[in-house]
């Protein structure tokens, strides 16, 4: 029997590699999007014609469970989420109705049809939030400090609880931060690679952050979704803490993407207290010793290569649409 995949949030950063991940081991990949008055497709336009879409939400209970009815899944990730803890304070009602109770959700409409689909669950470190212990492992209690914090600990006790109510094979991957070309603009550090290009190609003068000294475990994301796959071809359902064991302060961030392009960071910088969090989660580190000897995962990019990755991206990107438009213009002209 072929395996059969389902990836809630496929059009979000984490999906789009899971997915392509998944295709390279022969999976059939099912993917779920919203409905959304802007096209979401960016990043798995280039698959399209690969994996199979249903239109579904995390907020609608019945066409969770009609879908997995039909389309009969071996493996379902669950990806999709408020995932941006900064909105977290915004909208704390639907982060929690979405990134909280969707777990519910969607573990429901699992007991409905089959308790034997194998469940992931995107847990996050943010649950760590005001730190017990540093590094932070799997035992390591959970304190987390933004409404997004909160709904993700929800939903990782009731990925525990289907597993040990009704014995089905959940687990949830305690991942801390990775990025990508494809993170979104909102978070910090795709911001600032997307500014540095900016002031480097001259669109821009400034860049406005908050907090530089807030310190995160920062990997690819093109690793981690190997490691949630991982945690799915156990003899048992485990939790286990994905991270690099290193930590940086955002300011360090900051400092190497100038470096890329030759230019001087405090030129261009603006500390502006609009970016300053209600709560701050100061400092988030992994001990990924238990994934590292019972999963075998490990990172393969460093820090330093992910910043000089999305920096190198976002110039390219940047460089073309400038190409294009000039193109534009001077034919108009
Ligand atoms: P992302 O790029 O923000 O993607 C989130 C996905 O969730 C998008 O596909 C989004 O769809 C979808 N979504 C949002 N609300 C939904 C709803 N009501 N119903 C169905 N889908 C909905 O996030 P990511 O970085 O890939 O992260 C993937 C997961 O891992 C998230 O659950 C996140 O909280 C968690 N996580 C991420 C990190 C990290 O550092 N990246 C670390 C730990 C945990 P649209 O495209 O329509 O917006
Ligand atoms: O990039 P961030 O918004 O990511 P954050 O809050 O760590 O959350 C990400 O990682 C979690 C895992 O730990 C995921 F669960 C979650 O879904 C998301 O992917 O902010 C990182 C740090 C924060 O301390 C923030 O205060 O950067 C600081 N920061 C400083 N200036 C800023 C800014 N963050 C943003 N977004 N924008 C700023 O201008």
């Amino acid at each position: 029997m072929s395996n059969i995949a389902l990836i809630t949030g496929i059009t979000g950063q984490d999906g789009s590699y899971l997915a392509e991940f998944l295709l390279e081991k022969g999976y059939q990949v099912h993917g779920c999007f919203r409905r959304s008055s802007t096209n979401a497709f960016e990043r798995i336009e280039h698959l399209t014609d690969k994996i199979e879409l249903h239109c579904t939400d995390l907020l609608d209970q019945a066409s969770l469970e009609r879908l997995i009815a039909k389309i009969k899944p071996t493996e379902v990730y669950n990806l999709a989420a408020q995932s941006f803890v900064g909105s977290s304070w915004d909208q704390p009602i639907l982060t929690g109705e979405v990134t909280g109770l969707g777990v519910t959700r969607l573990l429901e409409a699992i007991r409905m049809v089959d308790t034997s689909i194998r469940f992931y669950q995107a847990s996050s470190s943010e649950m760590f939030g005001k730190v017990h212990e540093t590094p932070q492992r799997e035992t390591t209690p959970f304190h987390p400090r933004s409404p997004y914090g909160v709904a993700k600990a929800y939903g990782h006790w009731m990925t525990v609880n289907y597993r040990e109510s009704y014995d089905m094979y959940a687990c949830g991957g305690i991942l801390f931060n990775h990025e990508s070309p494809r993170r979104g603009l909102e978070f910090v550090t795709r911001k600032i690679s997307d500014a540095v290009a900016r002031i480097k190609l001259g669109l821009a003068t400034e860049v406005r952050l908050g907090n530089l000294d807030a310190r995160r475990d920062w990997g690819f994301a093109g690793d981690y979704v190997e490691a949630m796959w991982l945690m799915l071809q156990q003899d048992k359902p485990i939790d286990y803490v994905i991270g690099t064991g290193e930590t940086y302060r955002v300011g360090d961030f900051v400092q190497i993407a100038f470096d890329r392009v030759g230019l001087n960071w405090e030129k261009h910088v603006v500390i502006d207290p609009k970016f300053y969090r209600p709560a701050e989660v100061d400092l988030l580190l992994a001990d990924p010793m238990k994934a590292q000897e019972e999963l075998n995962w490990k990172p393969k990019m460093s820090f330093q290569e992910l910043v000089e990755t999305m920096v190198d991206h976002d110039l390219q990107r940047l460089s073309a649409l400038a190409n294009t438009s000039l193109k534009v213009l001077r034919k108009s002209a």
